[in-house]
């Protein structure tokens, strides 16, 4: 009877049809009007350092002086996007991308950082960068600080001046007047853990300060702390009415992972002094983590400082520092792992506040940047962090990427990072987490801050030999095409 022995058959032979054939790959479907899109910032792409008026900043000063970068390289020309943005954006379009993430550099358009010096070729720029994009279908995403502080501002101390609240929210003003109209999406400032910690306690990024470990990056964090939220509010009272557009911040972080099962503490501690040093203030309750204020008032006392080196916020500043972002802007590329470590009280600086011990697996794959290891499911556990922690907030994943040294167009391994990583998005989606979009790091090879171009994170080669920087896509530009048409990945 072949009709009665047909399930038989096929009970027999169904053990056998998963080897001979494929399993059936599910697809990740991403939720409609999921953005993805590319970052840059103006210093590492735009070049045209001394054009059309622009001021000198401080990475102007910090790769001219010598001694700060790989080769002493500068961004004097790097992509030369500043000529050449009608090219990037064809690049874009040719992807299909819905947004772009760009920085606009504040001594371009004020070339010593103080509203009187307002320079209408510098700010031209970006009216036609932001035409072109969104001439071409693509959403402007504009950073207002991405690190390179005019030098004037510098001098007068930077962000450890509380003065520079003011001359951000001066300068917050003339982009949301002349861009805001058709910039919708802001983010304040990019990454301030790498301001205050890189930039004014280790000394690797412009202005390059590394004697005050212990105090400067607290004092830099507690103004740009302000600075953020005096623009949010200025934006939500002058601007938001007309232009309906929203203001957010990108914090990074990178996954803690307890070392120990036993030592959750140490990891959320860690947690605390990377992401909610900015986060707890700005989503929670306008104060810094608890844990932060202990670590620092304990050590403080034992070092023989009359109050915390932690700054304060009176209750004033907390109310209105509280709620002052419109969704979570999220720059994520590693993971560590973390045990608690206790050091000695001689060490006043903001690692050693920390009271914890960082490293990585072994098994986890590297990239040519020393600090990138990748480890796909970090991205999954900081996203729901992020829900559970802050308040199921939207989620903009404003950066994610990998390095190589030679910028080869056959970039296999950066298909494997950035699949892998939105394959750990897509379940945090699932988790419940509300992530509208995905930016990657880098649309073009460019230059990586103290890292020279030694360092290359873009789906497109740029050849810096070459006066007129050409560009060429690289295998991965191609796999960003098919993710963007389908809106989603086969499971691999
Ligand atoms: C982002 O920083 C930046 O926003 C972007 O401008 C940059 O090009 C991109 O990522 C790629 O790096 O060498 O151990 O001292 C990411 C955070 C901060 C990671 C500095 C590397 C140096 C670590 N980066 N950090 S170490």
């Amino acid at each position: 009877m072949p009709s009665a022995r047909l399930p038989l058959l096929l009970a027999l032979l169904l053990p056998f049809a998963s080897t001979c054939f494929p399993k059936q790959r599910r697809f990740q479907k991403f939720p409609e009007n999921f953005l993805w899109g590319t970052a840059t910032a103006s210093y590492q792409v735009e070049g045209a350092w001394n054009a059309d008026g622009k001021g000198v900043n401080v990475w102007d000063t910090f790769t001219h002086e010598g001694g700060h970068v790989v080769n002493n390289e500068t961004g004097d020309v790097a992509c030369d996007s500043y000529h050449k943005y009608k090219e990037d954006v064809q690049l874009m379009k040719s992807i299909g991308l819905s947004h772009y993430r760009f920085s606009i550099s504040w001594s371009r358009i004020l070339p010593d950082g103080t509203a009187a010096s307002y320079n209408e070729k510098g700010m031209q720029y970006y009216r036609d960068l932001v035409d072109e994009l969104t001439g071409n279908n693509i959403i402007p995403l504009a950073t207002l600080y991405h690190w390179d502080l005019p030098q004037p501002l510098q001098d007068a101390g930077g962000w450890l001046n509380e003065s520079i609240i003011s001359y951000f929210e001066d300068y917050a003003r003339i982009c949301f007047q002349e861009l805001g109209s058709k910039v919708k999406l802001w983010l304040t400032h990019n990454e301030p853990f790498e301001t205050c910690w890189s930039a004014y306690g280790l000394g690797e990024d412009a202005p390059g300060y590394s004697d005050h470990p212990g105090t400067y990056p607290y004092q830099c964090a507690h103004n740009l702390i302000k600075s953020h939220a005096t623009v949010w509010h200025l934006y939500n009272i002058r601007y938001r009415p007309s232009h309906h557009g929203k203001v957010g911040i990108t914090l990074n972080v990178e996954w803690k992972e307890p070392k120990y099962a036993n030592q959750t503490a140490a990891a959320d501690r860690s947690l605390d002094f990377m992401l909610g040093w900015f986060a707890n203030p700005i989503y929670v309750n306008g104060n810094y983590p608890q844990s932060m204020i202990d670590q620092v008032a304990m050590k403080s006392a034992a070092q023989g400082f009359k109050e915390s080196r932690l700054p304060t916020f009176t209750s004033d500043e907390m109310n209105y520092i509280r709620g002052t972002s419109d969704f979570f802007g999220v720059n994520h590329y590693t993971t560590r792992l973390v045990e608690h470590h206790q050091n000695s009280p001689e060490l006043v600086s903001f690692v050693a506040d920390q009271d914890t011990l960082e490293t990585f697996d072994p098994t986890w794959p590297r990239a040519a940047s020393l600090w990138l290891y990748e480890v796909p499911w970090g991205m999954r556990k900081v996203l729901n962090y992020i829900r559970v922690t802050y308040g199921n907030p939207d989620i903009l994943v404003t950066e994610n990427g990998v390095s190589d040294h030679s910028g080869s167009l056959n970039d296999q391994f950066r298909i494997q990072y950035h699949s892998s990583y939105i394959a750990n998005m897509h379940q945090a989606i699932q988790d419940g987490c509300k992530v509208i979009g995905y930016t990657a790091w880098s649309l073009l090879d460019n230059f990586e801050w103290a890292l020279g171009y030694s360092e290359k994170f873009g789906i497109h080669q740029v050849n810096f030999m070459d006066p007129a920087r050409p560009r060429k896509a690289k295998m991965s530009a191609g796999w960003f095409r098919e993710l963007i048409k389908n809106n989603g990945q086969a499971e691999s």
